[in-house]
């Protein structure tokens, strides 16, 4: 049983659903005015991310304190830079940026987030939020604060006339919307076997292995180059034309389409290929998402690619992901990632991609939807 989760509008792990749509109709006269109550010793703020304190308190409770895998051997390291970029897209609201401070220390010891985001669910826009960057300090684990967080952006949401959410997690709550899973494709595979994030099959060498692993010298679609400005009405067509194909996926507006694209250092890479009248055909996106190794005496952080949306209409997706792969190397990346959603199953077995041991699962808050296959899911969260 789930003390919290049962007592929220979501479908119980056993309910079998049937039609879509939303699961209670509140109005904002049932919205609470003022804040959830916290223990005496905490206090609420507004996380700043215009302040480079402030966004760097976040940063350090999160290096410190946000998702590991299964063997706490690696933990997320989202730079400030990446961030702020996920904080603030268009229409972003401050006061959905919440964090939980001690009041003596000011310490930061718990956060959570929301931004706004259009997803269609099957043939239904609906005006939603996607939650991100819930996070409790290692000290204050098992204390029933999640739930306080999640109700406090929950009513935050809900005064802004939002009633629906998507978010996703490596845990089972109730009740996914579809169980996805990881694949790796190693591109630095020494590093990768140092650091115990992979692992030398028997019979392998180091040399065989990487060799195994080496990635092309030239693009396969030769004309890619870095997104700009000027293709963004073009990419955003052809973006929500490909996504229109799932059952669940955004919807961007050319405003969302730049914010969410435009090339950042270190943060996001996205390279387009146009046709002769500069209408764009096909792209390719990955966001710059490290790792921290934990207890490494030689390598201290893990340098991942994570695969975000990806169109193909001019040549193939295989073609396509091996000319992300190429740039990927190039920058740098010791590993690209990639969920088992869109069609990414096609390419993963020729580009020597391999499952990995961490699942993502999909959620929706008061909305219930049949359960998807990952291959229906048109959705990257951050
Ligand atoms: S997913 C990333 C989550 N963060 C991490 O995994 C970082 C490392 N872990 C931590 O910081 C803590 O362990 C967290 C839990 C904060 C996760 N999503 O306070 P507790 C439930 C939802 O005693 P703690 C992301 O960011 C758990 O089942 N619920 O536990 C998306 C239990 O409830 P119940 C979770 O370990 C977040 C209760 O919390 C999660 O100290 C989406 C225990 O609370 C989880 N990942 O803290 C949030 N993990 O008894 C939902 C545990 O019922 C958004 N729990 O089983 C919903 C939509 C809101 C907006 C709606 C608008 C309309
Ligand atoms: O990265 C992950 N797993 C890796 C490392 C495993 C280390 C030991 N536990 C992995 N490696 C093996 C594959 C290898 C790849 C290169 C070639 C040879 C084979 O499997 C996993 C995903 O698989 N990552 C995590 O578990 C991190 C957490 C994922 C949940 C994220 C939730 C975020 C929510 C935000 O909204």
């Amino acid at each position: 049983t789930h003390a919290f989760w049962d007592t929220q509008p979501v479908p119980k792990i056993a309910d079998e659903v049937e039609q879509s749509g939303p699961i209670e109709f509140k109005t904002l006269d049932d919205v609470r005015k003022d804040p959830l109550g916290l223990p005496g010793l905490f206090e609420w703020v507004e996380i700043d991310v215009n302040s480079q304190t402030e966004l760097q308190d976040l940063y350090t409770l999160l290096n410190e304190n946000y998702v590991e895998d299964d063997d706490n051997m690696f933990r997320f390291d989202y730079s400030p830079s990446f961030l702020k970029w996920a904080l603030q897209p268009p229409h972003y609201y401050k006061e959905w940026h919440i964090g939980v401070r001690v009041k003596e220390t000011k310490k930061l010891v718990g956060f959570i987030s929301a931004i706004p985001a259009d997803v269609r669910v099957e043939d239904k826009v609906v005006k939603m939020v996607e939650i991100n960057f819930l996070c409790v300090h290692k000290k204050l684990r098992e204390k029933r604060l999640a739930p306080v967080l999640i109700k406090e952006i929950t009513r935050r949401v809900n005064l802004k006339d939002i009633w629906q959410a998507s978010y996703t997690a490596g845990v089972v709550l109730p009740r996914p919307v579809a169980v996805c899973r990881y694949w790796h494709r190693s591109l630095n595979p020494k590093k990768l076997i140092e650091v115990g994030f992979s692992s030398l099959p028997p019979k392998m060498t180091m040399s065989l292995m990487i060799k195994y692993y080496r990635v092309a010298e030239q693009l396969k679609n030769a004309t890619m180059r870095k997104l700009e400005k000027k293709d963004c009405e073009s990419a955003t067509a052809l973006l929500n034309q490909y996504l229109s194909k799932y059952r669940v996926a955004p919807t961007f507006t050319t405003e969302e389409f730049w914010h969410w694209f435009e090339p950042r250092e270190n943060v996001m890479t996205c390279y387009v290929k146009v046709d002769s009248d500069n209408k764009v055909t096909d792209i390719f996106s990955y966001y710059n998402l490290p790792s921290s190794i934990i207890g490494n005496q030689k390598h201290k952080t893990l340098k991942a690619a994570f695969s975000f949306y990806n169109v193909a209409t001019t040549t193939t997706i295989k073609e396509l992901i091996d000319d992300a792969l190429l740039v990927a190397k190039k920058e740098e990346f010791d590993v690209y990632n990639c969920l088992d959603i869109f069609e990414n199953d096609k390419f993963f077995k020729d580009l020597k991609f391999a499952v990995g041991d961490g699942n993502l699962q999909y959620y929706l808050y008061n909305y219930s939807t049949p359960l998807k296959h990952s291959s229906e899911i048109g959705l990257v969260l951050l």
